[in-house]
């Protein structure tokens, strides 16, 4: 602990009363403990770790030696005040085995990195083509229904990271994990990649409209949203390529997850089409929100690549119709006509 700080924090306890105002705890007496012990420290942590994928997981397993994680996979630590609250979300489709690896490796780090998280699987519904990043935006809004998260940390199902010095928590700018992949020989595949784990604040999450809505099977999302952060002036904070690395669960390409042919005409309009596809026009219907021991899973309709969305826009206001017929396509949203009001 830097000197400066632990003058602060002896300071705070040597005021009557003034330990309450930063703990919503109940502690010991304050001679009985560290000071440091008021805000949570990065004190816990192991540093690499060994992980692979040959023995099954058994989740009441996992939950018995995970005691402290509460219903719904929500956990905060005990005697110490969290420095963020992290909301995860993991966009999904029949991966349970994976899901099962990323929980049992996960819940002890992100315990030992003493956050106040909670772990949401946005879980899409029928057999249309996956839409990673509308499942992204979902658990966004639907998570801080929950809670006030300050932070949400965007994860695809089968990534681990191999160190647990990765904290999965927000920076100044918006932060990319994983990045150094085992399926990429341990290093970036090129310098604008911000696919795999990414974690947004809030701020930076609503300043770029969220994430495209439209990007319908494999690839392209993560580019389109590396430009929406590159056009609102951010950069992207990285950690280095030991503390990132991280493995990958092999798998075959899942069924109705096609390379998405549109991508590249889509990343190139980026800039046009952010502010017209995203948070402000999210649309989807929740399902069923299961809670387990170790996660929240919320079961999506999110609709098609050729559904016609309605949606009140201020346009709309404007033209004094309540609501705007419109077809999206190639990314650019085509008003047909007012809907009768
Ligand atoms: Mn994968």
């Amino acid at each position: 602990m830097s000197q400066s700080l632990a003058k602060w924090v002896l300071l705070a306890l040597s005021v009557p009363g003034a330990v309450t105002v930063f703990s919503p705890c109940a502690r010991p007496p304050a001679a009985q403990r560290l000071p440091s012990s008021l805000w949570c420290w990065r004190g816990l942590l192991i540093g690499a770790l060994h992980v692979e994928f040959s023995q099954p997981v058994n989740l009441e397993e996992v939950a018995r030696i995970n005691p402290e994680v509460k219903a719904g996979g929500r956990f905060a630590p005990k005697d110490c005040i969290a420095l963020q609250k992290v909301a995860i979300i993991i966009p999904f489709r029949n991966r349970e085995e994976h899901l099962k690896y990323w929980l049992y490796y996960l819940h002890p780090i992100l315990q030992r990195q003493q956050l106040d998280y909670g772990v949401y699987v946005i879980n899409q519904d029928g057999e249309e083509e996956f839409n990673r990043a509308k499942l992204l935006n979902i658990g966004f809004a639907e998570a801080l229904k929950e809670y006030d998260y300050d932070c949400f940390v965007f994860s695809d199902v089968d990534l681990i990271p191999m160190d647990d010095r990765n904290t999965y928590k927000c920076y100044s700018q918006p932060r990319h994990l994983s990045v150094s992949m085992d399926k990429f020989g341990f290093r970036l595949p090129y310098n604008q990649y911000f696919g795999g784990v990414s974690a947004l604040s809030k701020e930076q999450f609503t300043k770029i409209n969220g994430f495209p809505n439209n990007y319908w099977g494999w690839g392209g999302e993560d580019d389109d949203i590396y430009n929406r952060l590159v056009f609102k002036g951010m950069g992207i904070s990285r950690p280095d390529a030991v503390i990132g690395k991280c493995r990958m669960i092999r798998h075959s390409r899942d069924r109705k997850n096609e390379p998405n042919p549109e991508r590249f005409d889509r990343i190139a309009h980026t800039r046009e089409t952010m502010s017209s596809d995203g948070l402000n026009t999210l649309s989807y219907k929740v399902l069923r929100t299961d809670k387990y021991p170790l996660y929240t899973k919320i079961t999506v309709d999110i609709g098609s690549p050729n559904t016609l969305h309605c949606f009140v826009s201020p346009e709309a206001v404007h033209r004094s119709c309540k609501y705007l017929l419109c077809q999206k396509m190639l990314n650019l949203i085509y008003l047909l006509q007012c809907s009768p009001c």
